[in-house]
């Protein structure tokens, strides 16, 4: 196994003899081959495109699920990564029947088995080092990368019933731009700041979902105690989930609490009515094993982020959707159906309700919209110098302890400035107590990673509200914490919006090779990170 695509990578270079997440070698394997056979069944689809022949909304979402599936921490379970390399493989055959011009296709259009026999001798032959040149292999991955967290998004754009035609087109176009041997480093930075583009595009395709679906996220104090009743606790990101999740277990006397990412489901009107919605439980993901432990009751994940579980919980954590591990039920159900989730409400039942482990409450709820509604005092603020600065420190939390560096500079900040957080980088401060300036909450939660387009939209508005031309010229500093691959499309969308200097943590990506590292420093400013103090004075001057 090869595999480089996280934060965590094995001394920042690569996992090779087993994940550091966990993820065995022969899944990692068939990771491989997933990817391969989606680079395949996009090539074809491209063509048909280029045919005039329509692509529909199903092949659209089995290209995004299959990049979903191979996320970090999203699935373990290798009969299910086999059975939708068969199902790409069945579909890219009725496709290929339908172009009217076959040559030239790529081999991985063409190749075909459905004895899954052959697959590991078939994955290694395809895996990320076999781009030999090691600019173009940085490349081709960190736009694969980037893509697979787009797809992410726009999966759950699309359990929402909205799709983007735009968006699936261009992620095909350069999944099958990744197989292309003609193509040149320069034409694939090009590609690179493109899928930028698209990235804006699938995040505001899921902005306009969730909050169609379910409102604008409001100020919500979010408890973090537990009640008396049994409980359901949810995690990952899909919000379709949630709310059936919630309807299900109604009046049945299971209380539904969510975990990491899913916090930001509590700030949305419509999902934060249900009044068996309760507290958010536990941290960030990889705190996990103590936290479901201490749960008591079934755990459903959603999407990433899965730690393989103790078997002391096993039996209580269920998944569904892209989320999959061996030996935990996964509940199926497709875009735009029904899902049945009895089987945990009948388990939770059966528990001795969650054990406290924390008290208190957060707030959170600091998407665009409820920004905008307090404009003026923010941009008052801004203009009497109670606030000197933001700082946007969204993204992804994790278990390296270089990552404390977040707590201490969110502690070690000005007492003027304010954060504004996404992501589950959050809750690396936001059980500070941090203060507010003038009723403004020195951590402003804007929501899920994906809302980093939230935070994006703030920018821009206060860009327009205070005349600049150049979003860099707002008293704005980028610190971002990075894990996965969902962040990686955040990077990206926001280097397409223009957004220069941001600083990326706790380490740059194994994946940037010196050279692709050294153009994203040249062209956008990209930089790491160092000691708290040397930040903090780089950020405000001498404090
Ligand atoms: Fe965190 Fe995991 Fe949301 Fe990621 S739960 S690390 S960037 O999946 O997607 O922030
Ligand atoms: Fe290693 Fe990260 Fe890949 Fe897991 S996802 S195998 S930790 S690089």
């Amino acid at each position: 196994m090869f595999c480089y695509q996280c934060q965590e990578t094995a001394g920042n270079t690569g996992c090779t003899q087993v994940g550091v997440c966990g993820k065995k070698p022969e899944v990692a394997n068939m990771q491989d081959l997933l990817i391969y056979v989606s680079r395949g069944i996009s090539a074809v689809t491209t063509r048909l495109r280029a045919e005039g022949k329509e692509v529909s909304k199903e092949v659209n979402h089995l290209v995004t699920l299959n990049l979903f599936i191979t996320i970090t921490n999203a699935n373990f379970d290798n009969d299910a990564i086999i059975a939708r390399i068969k199902k790409t493989l069945e579909v890219k055959k009725e496709l290929l029947n339908e172009l009217s011009n076959k040559d030239n296709l790529p081999p991985a259009a063409l190749w075909e088995s459905f004895d899954e026999s052959e697959y590991p001798t078939k994955a290694a032959t395809v895996g990320i080092l076999t781009t030999k040149d090691e600019d173009i292999r940085s490349l081709r991955e960190l736009i694969t990368y980037g893509l697979k967290g787009l797809s992410a998004y726009s999966k759950h754009a699309n359990a929402l019933l909205q799709d983007d035609g735009e968006v699936d087109a261009f992620l095909q176009r350069a999944l099958a731009a990744t197989l292309d041997d003609s193509l040149s480093v320069d034409d694939l930075v090009a590609l690179t700041l493109e899928t930028g583009k698209y990235g804006v595009n699938g995040m505001a395709l899921l902005d306009k979902a969730n909050t169609t679906a379910y409102g604008n996220p409001e100020i919500t104090t979010v408890d973090i105690g537990v009640g008396k009743n049994p409980g359901i606790l949810i995690s990952g990101h899909d919000l379709r989930d949630l709310e059936m999740l919630l309807k299900q277990t109604q009046g049945t006397g299971v209380d539904v609490y969510t975990h990491s990412e899913m916090l930001a489901g509590q700030y949305y009107p419509e999902l934060k009515k249900y009044s068996n919605l309760k507290g958010n439980y536990g941290n960030a993901w990889w705190k996990q094993k103590e936290e479901f432990e201490s749960f008591n009751g079934p755990i459903l994940m959603t999407t990433n982020c899965i730690v393989p579980p103790k078997a002391s919980y096993i039996d209580r954590l269920y998944t569904t959707g892209s989320a999959g591990y061996p030996g935990c039920k996964h509940i199926p159900g497709d875009i735009g159906e029904e899902k049945d989730f009895s089987e945990i409400i009948e388990q939770a039942k059966k528990c001795a309700p969650p054990t406290e482990i924390e008290s208190g409450s957060i707030v959170g709820g600091f998407a665009h919209a409820q920004v905008f509604a307090l404009a003026d005092k923010v941009v008052d603020a801004v203009k009497s110098g109670a606030i000197s600065k933001f700082v946007v420190m969204a993204g992804c939390d994790g278990r390296s302890k270089a990552r404390n560096y977040y707590t201490d500079f969110a502690k070690a900040l000005p007492k003027d400035a304010v954060i504004l957080t996404a992501g589950c980088a959050k809750y690396k401060y936001n059980k500070l107590e941090l203060g507010d300036i003038g009723g403004i909450p020195r951590v402003l939660d804007a929501g899920q990673c994906n809302d980093s387009y939230s935070l994006a939209v703030i920018a821009l508005k206060l860009k327009e509200i205070f005349g600049l031309d150049d979003i860099n010229d707002l008293p704005l500093e980028f610190n971002i914490a990075w894990y996965e691959q969902k962040a990686v499309i955040v990077l990206l969308a926001l280097l397409y919006l223009g957004v220069k200097n941001i600083h990326l943590g706790p380490t740059l990506p194994g994946f940037l090779s010196p050279n692709v590292a050294k153009v994203l420093v040249e062209n956008f400013g990209i930089a790491g990170i160092g000691t708290v103090e040397d930040d903090i004075e780089l950020f405000f001057g001498k404090v």
